[in-house]
């Protein structure tokens, strides 16, 4: 919005020129969506307390999760808020990608707020039923896959990290690899938000990370010199990215052991699936794998404990999945586990940095 209405101001006030860069847009959008979150975070968690949107906790989990029943769930809601909001204020409104990136952090959230909601109703810890989430999770993706097809600019190959000269094209095919790659990191994220911080931690090390990809991936001549795919118009796409990690870092404020407020699935659901978006729009899909390591490692856990526990009649290979559990129930304190989680992140963020250079 700030850019239609002010940027055309630099004419007579030379000052509005800036409105221009995106790289001042990206900044403004981050330290918006954190003031967003962090002056309203406070109503917001009064608010979810009032209504008693507490969380139900399991009663099989880690025993020191006991003491979080009733902690105000559903903050997700101010994060979808501060990131929509965010957007629309610093972002060039007639780029498509911007929409689309919108359309998949609302639809996302609107799942996980229905999922949450009824949960809260219930009031038992499972909401939507699996296959239901599950089926409008693809749904959506599917929209998503379709729209990016039909761009004219946008093209359907596959990047490989560190391997420059193979892009396999996908064609059609490539509208489902999105539904995988989005549909697969929203639960991906909403399996690791167990522990405070645990997840928006790596979010937001996630949004920084793309945020680099899509100004490279939109500028020509950096893409070029990098020899990384062009995607005309994908460089707004670091302002939302931007928008992304201030929202997160605004809901960390709270979220941080000990946690005042969780994010709910509508928060995991939806910075899940927003990652996988942006990975798409940027053509760095498969490097989402290294970037979202901490994801990917979280979701694998629960894929290879529940399949040894159904093969084995009830053996398991870690203490609980998924993993953070683990360690846990080893002994380890839940900061400890939270933070040595991040660091790693950290260290996956820098390795896909490098294969801007290494391929
Ligand atoms: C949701 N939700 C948290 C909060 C958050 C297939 C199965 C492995 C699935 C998995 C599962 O249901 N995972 C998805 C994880 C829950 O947090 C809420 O959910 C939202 C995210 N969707 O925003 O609203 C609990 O996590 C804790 N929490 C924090 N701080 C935070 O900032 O401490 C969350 C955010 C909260 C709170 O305690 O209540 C969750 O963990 O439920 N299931 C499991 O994870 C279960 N694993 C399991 O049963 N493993 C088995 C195998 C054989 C399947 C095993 O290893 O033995 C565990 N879940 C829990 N307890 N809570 C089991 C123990």
């Amino acid at each position: 919005m700030f850019y239609h209405l002010l940027y055309p101001l630099h004419t007579s006030i030379s000052v509005f020129n800036v409105f221009r860069y995106i790289t001042f847009r990206t900044i403004y959008a981050s330290l918006t969506a954190f003031l967003i979150c962090f002056i309203f975070g406070p109503w917001v968690i009064r608010r979810l307390s009032e209504l008693q949107i507490g969380q139900y906790i399991r009663t099989d989990g880690p025993e020191t999760h006991h003491k979080k029943a009733g902690t105000p769930t559903m903050g997700g809601t101010l994060i979808v808020f501060s990131i929509v909001l965010s957007t629309l204020l610093w972002c060039n409104l007639t780029n498509v990608y911007v929409w689309i990136a919108l359309l998949v952090v609302v639809g996302y959230g609107s799942i996980g707020f229905i999922d949450d909601y009824l949960m809260l109703i219930k009031k038992r810890n499972r909401g939507l039923t699996v296959r239901v989430k599950f089926l409008m999770q693809v749904m959506l993706a599917l929209a998503t896959g379709i729209l990016l097809y039909f761009i004219p600019d946008f093209n359907t190959r596959v990047t490989i990290p560190f391997l420059k000269t193979m892009s396999p094209d996908l064609g059609a095919g490539y509208v489902l690899f999105v539904v995988l790659v989005i549909v697969g990191t929203s639960n991906a994220v909403n399996l690791t938000d167990g522990l405070d911080g645990l997840a928006i931690g790596p979010v937001i090390i996630a949004a920084v990370t793309y945020m680099i990809f899509a100004y490279v991936a939109g500028h020509v001549k950096i893409a070029d010199y990098l020899q990384i795919s062009y995607v005309p118009g994908s460089g707004e796409v670091a302002v939302f990215c931007g928008a992304v990690a201030g929202a997160g870092m605004g809901f960390l404020w709270f979220n941080t052991y000990p946690a005042q407020v969780f994010m709910g699935d509508v928060g995991s659901l939806s910075l899940g699936a927003a990652l996988g978006a942006v990975s798409v729009i940027t053509k760095q899909e498969i490097l989402l794998v290294i970037v979202g390591g901490i994801f990917v490692v979280e979701a694998l856990s629960v894929i290879f404990q529940v399949g040894y526990f159904k093969v084995t009649h009830g053996k398991r290979i870690f203490r609980m999945a998924p993993l953070h559990h683990h360690f846990e129930l080893k002994g380890w304190p839940e900061p400890k586990v939270i933070v040595r989680f991040w660091i790693i992140a950290i260290a996956l963020a820098l390795i896909s940095m490098s294969t801007l250079k290494l391929r």
